[in-house]
């Protein structure tokens, strides 16, 4: 008896190895979406960084060729943009992970690091500047982005977005940037410190009421 009980415990122990096996192969195969609720695809772990937009009209020197999700860089000082222009505006990008280990997720399209869940997020503004880009994660697909200025002092400090950029076919990165976070912070007029803080945000108020997130910080110069 004792003997037929163990071995029922193993052959369950079996197929739920074999059921979550399965589960993780689909995911990576339909290429990185998560198609399940926010239950089980809540992110654990948030990183934010600084795109040094290599190649790209508002390049970056001072920001690491390599910041990435992976491996990014959360510090830039850059100039101010010329009056009335965000032509020196920094792209802040960003990703989530479900575990505080995972991650290894690439985009098919450049092989970058991207996210291993989808969920809402928002990027908080502090300190000078505003945010200039808070682009609809899949045009005219469902997701939404709503850009406001919370304390109303004329500067846009406030992005919401309801899931990471998916252009294209859903599930699928159509084009670079796709399973990526993506907002421009911009600065024209007053030099000084800008800190963005981005993380897991379903109930849409900011981000202070979440563990999940994480900070770049921008020192804009004359
Ligand atoms: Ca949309
Ligand atoms: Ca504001
Ligand atoms: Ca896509
Ligand atoms: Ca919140």
């Amino acid at each position: 008896m004792k003997k037929n009980m163990l071995t029922m415990l193993m052959v369950v122990l079996a197929a739920t190895m074999l059921a979550a096996t399965a589960a993780s192969a689909s995911y990576w195969d339909d290429g990185g979406y998560d198609g399940g609720g926010y239950g089980d695809g809540e992110p654990r772990r948030a990183v934010s960084y600084i795109n040094p937009d290599n190649g790209a009209a508002t390049e970056n020197p001072d920001v690491n060729d390599n910041s990435n999700c992976n491996t990014p860089d959360r510090y830039d000082v850059q100039k101010l943009s010329d009056p009335g222009t965000v032509n020196r505006n920094v792209h802040n990008d960003a990703c989530f992970f479900k575990g505080y280990r995972s991650g290894g997720a690439v985009s098919k399209v450049d092989g970058r690091p991207v996210s291993d869940v989808d969920a809402p997020a928002t990027f908080d503004s502090f300190g000078v500047g505003y945010i200039s880009a808070c682009p609809d994660p899949d045009g005219a697909g469902p997701k939404v982005a709503i850009l406001s200025d919370t304390n109303r002092d004329g500067r846009n400090d406030r992005c919401f977005q309801s899931g990471y950029q998916d252009q294209g076919v859903k599930g699928r990165a159509d084009v670079a940037g796709d399973f990526e976070f993506h907002a421009r912070m911009n600065n024209d007029s007053a030099t000084g410190t800008q800190r963005v803080v981005w993380g897991y945000d379903p109930d849409r108020d900011g981000t202070r009421d979440t563990w999940v997130k994480d900070t770049i910080r921008i020192d804009w110069v004359s």
